[in-house]
C-alpha cells in the first residue's frame, strides 16, 4: 500500500509542478496558440493521416481557404503553399487577410494552385506563426491536398499511312482521355480513345477512310480532374491507290461530223490517253463531266476508240470503250436531169439543191441544158479548130512533099 501512496505522491508532485510552471512560461512567451481547422470552399483540410486525398486542386480551382482560430489572434498568421520536400520554395506565400468579418479569430486567403504540376502530387499548405508575433506563437502545421493543374503530356509513338491511318502514342496519365483530330483544307474529324498503361493508340474503322492526301493529327490528352494537356501534332499523308474511273455519259450519234464530240466523266482529275483510231486534243479529264472532240476522223465506222486515264499517283485506269459509232458519207448530190422528174411534186424529193416549187426545178434542168449545150458546141469548136489545124500542117507536108519531087525531076 505505501508503494501505492508513493506513486500518487509522485504523480500529484507532478501535477502541481505543472500547474505552477506552465502558466509562469505561458506568461514569459505567450501561451501556444493551436492550429487553425483550415477549410477549403467549405472543406476541412486534414492536418494527419488518415489524410483526405477527396480535395484536388485543378487548374479550374480557386479556393475560398478560411483558417479558425479557437482564440482571437492578433496577427495573421503565415501561410505558404508547395511541399516539405522543396521546404516550401516551390509555392508561394500566400496574401491573408482578416476575413472581413471583424472577427479575429478568423483569417482567410484565396488560393489559386501553381500551374503545369502534372500528374498529381501531394501538396500542402504551411501555416506559421508571423515573426513579430510574440504574443502569439504557433507550432508550424501542414494541411495535405493534391494538385493536378495539367493535363497528360502526350507524345505520337507511331502513325501508319494508310486510308485508315493508326495513330499511338503515350500519355503522362495512364487513363488519358485521347481526342485526336484529322483535318485538312476540307474535312475535319475527331475521334477519342483512352489510354490504358499510358499507352494510347487509335486505328480509324472502315467507312471512314481519309481520301488521299495530306492530313494534320493534332492529340490532346485529357485527365481524370478535366485538366486538358497541351495539343501535340503531326501528319499523315494517305496515298493515292485508286485508279481514275471514267464512264461513257452518252454514245455518239452516227452523223456526217467528222469532228464529234464526246462526253464522258471522271472520278479525278487525269491524264488521257486515246487509242483504236480516235485522238483528241484534249488531254485532261478533271473530276465529273467531260466534254471532248475527236479529231478529225474519215468516214466510216469506229468500234474500237478507246480512252485511258492515269491520275496523279500514276494509276492506271480502265480503258473506257466508246461506244460504236459511224461518220457517214456526205449526201451524194442528186439532181433533177429531165424536166419530167420536177412534175407531180417530184421537185420536192430534191434536197442538194432543193427547190421552191416546180417552176424552180424545171428552170434549174432547162439551164443546166443550156449549159451542157454550150459546152458541147464549145467542145464541138475546139475539136473543128483542132482538126482544121491538123489538115493545114499536112497539106503543108504534102506541098513540101511535091516541091521536092519536082525539084529531083528537073535536076
Ligand atoms: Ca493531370
Ligand atoms: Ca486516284
Amino acid at each position: 500500500m505505501s508503494l501505492l501512496k508513493e506513486a500518487l505522491t509522485f504523480a500529484t508532485g507532478i501535477l502541481i509542478l505543472v500547474a505552477f510552471i506552465v502558466p509562469m512560461v505561458g506568461l514569459a512567451v505567450g501561451l501556444p496558440v493551436n492550429a487553425p481547422v483550415l477549410t477549403a470552399n467549405g472543406v476541412e483540410l486534414p492536418q494527419i493521416a488518415p489524410f483526405a486525398s477527396s480535395l484536388v486542386a485543378t487548374s479550374s480551382t480557386v479556393w475560398d481557404v478560411v483558417m479558425n482560430f479557437d482564440q482571437d489572434i492578433s496577427t495573421p498568421a503565415v501561410v505558404a503553399d508547395g511541399t516539405p520536400s522543396f521546404d516550401f520554395t516551390n509555392g508561394t506565400l500566400q496574401v491573408v487577410n482578416d476575413c472581413g468579418d471583424a472577427n479575429a479569430k478568423t483569417y482567410c486567403f484565396t488560393y489559386v494552385p501553381p500551374s503545369g504540376i502534372e500528374a498529381a502530387v501531394f501538396w500542402f499548405f504551411r501555416v506559421s506563426g508571423a515573426a513579430n508575433a510574440a504574443n502569439d506563437y504557433m507550432a508550424t502545421t501542414t494541411y495535405r491536398f493534391i494538385v493536378d493543374t495539367a493535363g497528360p503530356i502526350l507524345s505520337f509513338t507511331g502513325v501508319a499511312s494508310t486510308e485508315l491511318p493508326t495513330v499511338e502514342g503515350d500519355s503522362s496519365f495512364g487513363s488519358a482521355t485521347v481526342n485526336i483530330t484529322f483535318s485538312d483544307a476540307s474535312l475535319s474529324r475527331t475521334y477519342q480513345t483512352t489510354a490504358a498503361g499510358g499507352f494510347w493508340s487509335l486505328t480509324l474503322q472502315p467507312g471512314d477512310e481519309l481520301p488521299p492526301g495530306t492530313y494534320s493529327i493534332v492529340a490532346i490528352g485529357i485527365d481524370q480532374y478535366q485538366n486538358i494537356g497541351a495539343p501535340i501534332v503531326t501528319s499523315v499523308t494517305v496515298p493515292d491507290t485508286i485508279p481514275p474511273v471514267l464512264a461513257e455519259s452518252a454514245a455518239i450519234a452516227s452523223s456526217t461530223n467528222t469532228t464529234p464530240s464526246y462526253t464522258f466523266t471522271s472520278s479525278e482529275f487525269a491524264n488521257l490517253a486515246y487509242g483504236g483510231g480516235c485522238a483528241s486534243q484534249t488531254l485532261t479529264a478533271a473530276t465529273g463531266t467531260n466534254t471532248i472532240v475527236f479529231d478529225a476522223l474519215v468516214p466510216g465506222d469506229y468500234p474500237f476508240c478507246i480512252i485511258t486515264p492515269t491520275d496523279g499517283a500514276s494509276n492506271v485506269g480502265a480503258t473506257l470503250n466508246v461506244t460504236a459509232f459511224t461518220i457517214a458519207l456526205p449526201p451524194a448530190s442528186n439532181i433533177p436531169t429531165d424536166k419530167d422528174q420536177c412534175k407531180k411534186n417530184g421537185w420536192k424529193t430534191f434536197t442538194n439543191p432543193s427547190f421552191k416549187n416546180q417552176g424552180d426545178c424545171v428552170s434549174f434542168v432547162e439551164k443546166k441544158d443550156h449549159d451542157d449545150e454550150d459546152r458541147m458546141e464549145s467542145d464541138k469548136k475546139d475539136k473543128d479548130d483542132k482538126e482544121r489545124k491538123n489538115e493545114d500542117e499536112r497539106q503543108k507536108k504534102d506541098q513540101g512533099n511535091r516541091d521536092n519531087r519536082d525539084s529531083r525531076r528537073h535536076n
